[in-house]
């Protein structure tokens, strides 16, 4: 059985829809936060799930919080990380050293990438947003500086879309995003990385065959 490690920050809400799904035969190995409050951790145990806190102290450098985080990881036989609401920008260091690791952005990438996404979806007046399953790729300069235009820019896997209607306040949008796109686009992608749909070869994606809102999409 495929196995996943789930990286969050605070609710986790997509991990806990994951974990319920089993897309593909999938199941949570370990939810890592890099925050002790965060309500994700209290929920994986609830579940039954291995969970591990990994703070950043103050001045810990970014490759050595992710150093830290890989050694949890690397108790478990690990097929993929998928992030969900982790607030931590990757370096190379991870990313070269973990399985394929995944992250849902609630726009359709490349629209409305970064923070906000859902008051940058309403200021633009898009009648369609929704959500975007990617691969993620490297971010971050030698230099240990932040490359913003890298973040949210990895190849797509796959996309939900949902309505915007004109009264939708940032919260609406934000929670039929996550319940009618996310609960939906993450398990697919998951599933179709199971089934052997996309082939994932460093920092690049083949998809073969989405199941999902566009099944003519070949
Ligand atoms: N890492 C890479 N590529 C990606 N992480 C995420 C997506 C993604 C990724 O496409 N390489 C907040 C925005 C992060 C931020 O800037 N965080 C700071 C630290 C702030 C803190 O610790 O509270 C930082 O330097 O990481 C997931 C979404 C990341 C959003």
């Amino acid at each position: 059985m495929p196995i996943i490690a789930g990286l969050a920050s605070n609710r986790g809400r997509n991990l806990m829809h994951i974990q319920d799904r089993q897309p593909g035969g999938t199941t949570l190995g370990v939810v890592v936060s890099n925050h002790a409050d965060a309500p994700i951790i209290e929920k994986a145990e609830n579940r039954g799930i291995d969970t591990a806190v990994v703070e950043r102290s103050p001045g810990m450098a970014r490759r050595e919080h992710e150093r830290r985080i890989l050694q949890v990881l690397s108790d478990y036989d690990l097929d993929l990380v998928a992030l969900d609401g982790y607030m931590r920008i990757l370096s190379e260091t991870f990313l070269e050293a973990a399985p394929p690791t995944l992250n849902v952005h609630p726009s359709l990438l490349p629209s409305f990438p970064g923070d906000n996404a859902h008051e940058q979806a309403l200021d633009a007046g898009v009648a369609v947003s929704g959500c975007t399953v990617h691969l993620v790729t490297d971010a971050v300069a030698e230099d240990g500086s932040v490359i913003d235009e890298h973040v949210d820019a990895g190849p797509i896997i796959t996309q939900e879309p949902v309505p915007v209607y004109p009264e939708d306040d940032p919260a609406d949008l934000k929670r039929r995003v996550l319940y009618e796109g996310e609960f939906t686009a993450y398990p697919r992608a998951i599933a179709m990385i199971a089934a052997g749909q996309v082939t994932i070869e460093g920092d690049s994606v083949t998809v073969t065959e989405d199941g999902g809102a566009f099944p003519h999409r070949r």
